[in-house]
């Protein structure tokens, strides 16, 4: 064998090892609709493309020791899916006046290359560089709100979904469609035209109830976001209650077919194909407007992410683990748009998240996965300001509230750092404001902690 043939080998030899020591991670943002899932996701390609330098980003190792090469997105495995439209949301962040990204109507993904320097190991050896790819998916958050159905059955969700129009902040919102519910018959023959006229009122109800109440625990989540599914008859059905004595080709019968086909055709798949292949898992939530929206939709939102994330418990045999058995190893838990509160406040955040998902996590921990709790903004639109009055410093919050003109300096109320019984909760509420983003001049977005985020979730794969 010639010298050169044996190089060539043994060339061919390093790449392909260099191949298999080059590594994935395939990363869910999940989070309730609002919870600031895209504008997150476009932070995270931002500060790697584009603003990865020590001084941005110290608290990731990678870029603080010198070792990051470059990151850009590249073309994604699969193709029936559209890309995530990183251009397009920072257009809108930098477009005068800027604006926050639209919201999420279709599921989309986008894939990362981040070429790095190894420092030690087989990578090192074996080649100067190395590349981690990360793929990326957002979706509407609405359609997450569908997981708990997979563990229900018609009559279950009929009667949670009852309930739950019933309450207070809901039911002011539903009046047309228990009106008409209570003149249905669930017994009678099937009445295409009925079932489609109670199921537009139901799905009115739901878009009341989200744009009024800002309730998020909403099923089915297509009715809100119907993505390809608009106009589907799939679509068309709502809770009602069970009939007293069952009989064949009834009403009720129908729209416990059309429930079960939602299940095995739309929640199952979007799971499946979606949700059982990731790594890691960030899970955003947004504190400050549920404390803002009181204590009601508070102790919903919380629920529903508990809820959740029992779906993610891969410790214990539940619906999901059976069906797709996930395999993650770290979650992160942000308290997210923490630039809505001074820095001072930032631990209260991570403490009361912390409680909301304490036995959670207590018991993903237990079954190997590694949990962090964080406070963190994604997308800075405020800057902290001290404000001295009688002789106190004050941490105030200065930026331009959404869809206003003026400038404001605020004090925001210091969030609770556990969760509050109804007798707790302060009379004058937490008034939190929401404020439009602020990029500097030059179209660089400012973040806060998204370089620790990284380092929890990535910082392992990079070395
Ligand atoms: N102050 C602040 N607001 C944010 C941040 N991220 C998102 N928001 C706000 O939250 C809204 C919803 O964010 P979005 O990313 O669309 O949430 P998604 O529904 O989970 O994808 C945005 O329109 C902003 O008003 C952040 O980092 N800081
Ligand atoms: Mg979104």
């Amino acid at each position: 064998m010639s010298y050169s043939r044996l190089d060539k080998l043994k060339d061919r030899a390093k790449k392909t090892l260099k191949r298999t020591l080059d590594s994935h991670i395939t990363l869910a943002v999940t989070g309730l609709s609002g919870s600031g899932k895209t504008a997150f996701i476009t932070a995270l390609v931002h500060q790697l493309s584009e603003q990865a330098s020590e001084q941005n980003m110290p608290f990731f190792r990678v870029v603080r020791e010198g070792r990051h090469i470059a990151t850009q997105p590249v073309p994604q495995k699969a193709l029936n899916i559209p890309t995530f439209a990183y251009r397009q949301a920072m257009a809108a962040l930098n477009q005068q006046p800027p604006a926050w990204p639209e919201s999420t109507q279709r599921i989309n993904t986008l894939r990362l290359a981040m070429r790095y320097r190894p420092k030690q190991g087989l990578r090192a050896q074996f080649g100067d560089s190395a590349t981690l790819t990360i793929d990326l998916i957002d979706y509407p958050g609405e359609w997450l709100m569908d997981l708990p159905m997979l563990n229900m059955d018609y009559p279950t969700w009929c009667e949670r979904q009852l309930t739950m129009l019933n309450k207070a902040a809901r039911s002011e919102h539903a009046q047309d469609f228990m009106t008409a519910l209570h003149e249905f018959d669930a017994n009678a023959e099937v009445d295409e035209v009925r079932l489609k006229e109670l199921s537009e009122l139901y799905k009115k109800a739901l878009v009341n109830i989200k744009a009024h109440a800002h309730a998020a625990n909403l099923q089915p989540g297509r009715m809100l976001i119907p993505g390809e599914l608009e106009g589907a008859p799939l679509l068309s059905f709502f809770p009602c209650h069970a009939p007293k004595q069952g009989e064949q080709h009834t009403q009720y019968q129908q729209l416990e077919a059309r429930f079960e086909a939602y299940k095995a055709q739309v929640v199952k798949p979007f799971y499946k194909d979606y949700f059982c292949h990731f790594d890691r898992q960030v899970v955003l939530v947004d504190l400050l407007r549920a404390l803002k929206l009181g204590p009601d939709i508070f102790d919903e939102q919380a629920e529903a992410i508990t809820e959740l994330l029992s779906f993610f418990d891969y410790g214990k045999s539940n619906v999901l683990r059976r069906l797709f058995s996930p395999n993650i190893d770290k979650l992160l838990f942000i308290a997210n748009k923490a630039d809505q509160v001074g820095a001072n406040y930032h631990q209260d955040l991570a403490l009361l998240l912390h409680d909301i998902v304490k036995e959670k996590a207590n018991s993903l921990t237990f079954s190997g996965v590694e949990v962090d709790t964080m406070a963190m903004a994604a997308v800075c639109a405020t800057q902290g300001k001290q404000v001295v009055e009688k002789g106190q410093s004050l941490h105030c919050v200065y930026g331009k509230p959404l869809h206003e003109s003026q400038w404001l300096t605020y004090l925001p109320p210091q969030p609770p750092r556990h969760r509050l019984t109804a007798q707790q909760w302060p009379q004058q509420g937490f008034d939190y404001i929401d404020f439009a983003p602020w990029p500097h001049s030059d179209g660089r977005l400012r973040h806060m902690r998204m370089d620790h985020a990284l380092e929890f979730l990535l910082g392992d794969k990079l070395t």
